[in-house]
């Protein structure tokens, strides 16, 4: 039995809001979930399961009509879906009256309940989110019965907030396969018929790296885990460590090529290393080369600091210099030294 499997899809959500290419990501949300579809029809997959916030909110009811005709072109596959903490079932979600194509089951029970395929011999179990949070730890005594049929259970949650999991209980449940959402980094748990498929798409420049879906073929005695890379666009820290040669227009030329090599990817620019003390970097520049999301400076001015204190070792400077160059330091504190340095050194050079 094949299976496609994906979770936290947040139909409806604008990735980066306020940043040019946001609408774009809001596409990219929609078009790699119909190409999740395709890939379920190509390789003509038993079942297509979606284990919780396919929706970033509540759906409207004309994002169901429009989603069930893309599920009705699937000439094979059944569709199982449950709701999870983002479109949880609320009073009058349009998922409770909504009359799916005959190939799709909405779990939509606050409890478990289950659907059974005569043709593939495989149950699949699940419940839905009612709320936006569940703290009880509701997987923890599920069991899949021992009756011969290939059970699958679709699970959603693994934090404190959010129906907190036991991976090793979840892992010696017995289930075939368990196919799990809510957290948006994939996770395949080696030698367990677990995965976590993570979201098709990056949501936000916390999702770092590739994301895609599962591709799994279960049968009672086996589980093989295949991961697809759906989504062309990934979020990238970039490293640039300076040195007191750098200068603004060799940093820019770095990040220009790096940009120009990836125009898909959205970065996130962070500097290190010691600069020319005199140099302060231009991050607007930077963010406004192109799909940038955050630019962050941690250099530090390239000052010898003991020979700064050697040099002054009769005023105030190496005061200073000793009492806030500690190995304990924290970051504020290094940076109060270089800005104080700063202004000590060059009294009539006001610092920003
Ligand atoms: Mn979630």
């Amino acid at each position: 039995m094949r299976l496609i499997h994906t979770a936290d899809v947040h139909l409806g959500a604008t990735p980066d809001a306020n940043m040019p290419w946001s609408q774009e990501r809001s596409l990219a949300i929609r078009s790699s979930f119909l190409r999740i579809i395709s890939m379920a029809e190509k390789n003509q997959a038993d079942l297509l399961l979606i284990a919780g916030d396919l929706f970033h909110r509540q759906p409207l009811l004309r994002e169901l009509k429009e989603l069930n005709y893309h599920f009705s072109t699937l000439s094979h596959t059944r569709v199982v879906i449950i709701a999870g903490n983002h479109d949880y079932i609320c009073e009058n979600s349009p998922y409770l009256n909504f009359s799916w194509n005959e190939n799709v089951t909405f779990l939509t029970s606050d409890t478990m309940t289950s659907v059974y395929f005569e043709h593939i011999n495989t149950e699949v179990h699940g419940f839905s989110y009612h709320s936006q949070e569940i703290r009880e730890p509701l997987y923890d005594s599920c069991r899949a019965p021992r009756d011969g049929r290939i059970h699958i259970l679709l699970a959603h949650g693994g934090d404190p907030t959010h129906i907190p999991i036991r991976l090793q209980k979840l892992a010696d449940s017995g289930f075939h396969y368990v196919a799990l959402g809510h957290i948006h980094q994939p996770r395949i748990y080696k030698n367990t018929n677990m995965a976590y498929c993570g979201s098709p798409e990056p949501l936000d420049k916390t999702d770092l790296g590739k994301r895609g879906c599962i591709l799994a073929d279960v049968t009672q005695d086996t589980c093989q885990i295949h991961w697809q890379t759906v989504s062309e666009t990934q979020y990238r820290i970039f490293h640039i460590t300076v040195t007191a040669e750098t200068t603004q227009g060799s940093v820019m030329q770095t990040v220009r090529s790096e940009l120009a090599a990836n125009p898909m990817h959205i970065y996130r620019f962070h500097l290190g290393g010691f600069r020319d003390p005199d140099l302060m970097f231009d991050l607007g520049q930077i963010r406004r080369a192109g799909r940038v999301v955050e630019v962050l400076d941690h250099t530090e001015p390239a000052y010898d600091l003991e020979q700064l204190a050697a040099e002054h070792s009769h005023d105030l400077i190496s005061h200073y210099i000793h009492e806030l160059d500690r190995e304990d330091a924290t970051p504020r504190e290094r940076k109060a030294l270089f800005y104080g340095l700063r202004a000590l050194l060059n009294p009539d050079h006001q610092t920003g």
